[in-house]
């Protein structure tokens, strides 16, 4: 943090010419788990802010984007999605969208319990999804967790920080081979995929290692304000349901079914998020030697 005449500030450095940076009132809690840096802040623009390893996880004003868009393009895709596995996710955003459909369990696998804890008490964006009967919220390594797992998942959400340190194999072609493995026969799996301008190397990377795994991947895109550079890409891993080709008239139907509504997500933008300019489409055919994930290349590289 750096503090400025009265003015304190919380940075996210992206390259070394460029820097985002937030005016907060005051730090909420900060605490070094045994994995990152983690703090909580009440910033005066974008309501709470949760930041690890100083790079903002989600904010109380824009968070609805990422968490709807995450979870229900492919929890509408399937007819009935009953089983779900979430990689990560502390803050348990994705598991609060995910419990709004009828499912009969959501398994969350998040790696650092301090995430869990400092966000439940501090953040307050899930508050009903602790005493839901439905949902398990176990702190482990998900990948290692998966392996051993037994059951099998119709949806599996990868709610990552980027590509870096203990989260670089949640994004191999390993990991989602795991996934593969633990998925029934109309599954997916979606992952963050970074911005398509300012990380295109890990897009790459990503729709290559599960292009080496599974028979349909699509990237879609949603309007995040306080992701770097704003647009920002998830990628589909399917086994054969292709999410971008779902009829709206069967989404509208599942909607009222699952007597859902939402901030950010509709049919008609299920949809139309599928469609990428072309500078996308250029960085996603390009063929890459997948599983290689070089941090310095992967996370800020302007291609
Ligand atoms: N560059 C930031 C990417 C953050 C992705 N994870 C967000 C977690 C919100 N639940």
């Amino acid at each position: 943090m750096n503090k400025k005449s009265s003015n304190t500030w919380v940075k996210e450095k992206i390259y070394p010419h460029y820097t985002v940076k937030y005016e907060i009132k005051n730090l909420i809690h900060e605490k070094q788990s045994p994995f990152q840096n983690i703090k909580i802040v009440e910033s005066c623009q974008f309501g709470k802010m949760l930041l690890l390893d100083d790079i903002v996880q989600l904010t109380e004003v824009d968070e609805f984007v990422y968490h709807e868009m995450l979870v229900h393009i492919p929890m509408l895709t399937h007819p009935d999605p009953k089983f779900v596995y979430i990689v990560g996710g502390g803050d348990c955003g994705i598991l609060r969208e995910v419990l709004r459909h009828p499912v009969k369990k959501a398994t969350m696998v998040e790696l650092d319990k301090d995430v869990v804890d400092e966000c439940r008490q501090y953040m307050n964006i899930a508050e009903n999804v602790y005493s839901d009967k439905r949902a398990d919220i176990i702190c482990a390594e998900a990948s290692i967790t998966l392996e051993k797992s037994k059951d099998t998942y119709d949806i599996m959400l990868v709610d990552s920080t980027d590509p870096v340190g203990e989260a670089v194999k949640l994004f191999t072609p390993e990991f989602y081979r795991n996934a593969y493995s633990r998925m029934s026969d109309d599954g997916m799996i979606v992952t963050q995929s970074g911005s398509p301008v300012f990380q295109p190397t890990m897009l790459q990377m990503v729709v290559n290692n599960m292009k080496a795994v599974f028979p349909v991947v699509k990237v879609y895109t949603a309007i995040i304000p306080t992701y770097p550079g704003i647009y920002w890409s998830f990628t589909v891993g399917s086994k054969k349901l292709i999410p971008g080709e779902a009829k709206i008239d069967e989404l509208n139907k599942r909607i009222k079914e699952r007597n859902l509504s939402f901030k950010y997500y509709n049919p008609e933008l299920h949809q139309s998020c599928f469609v990428l300019p072309e500078f996308v489409k250029s960085t996603i055919s390009k063929k890459l030697p997948y599983g290689i994930f070089k941090s310095k290349d992967v996370i800020w590289n302007l291609g």
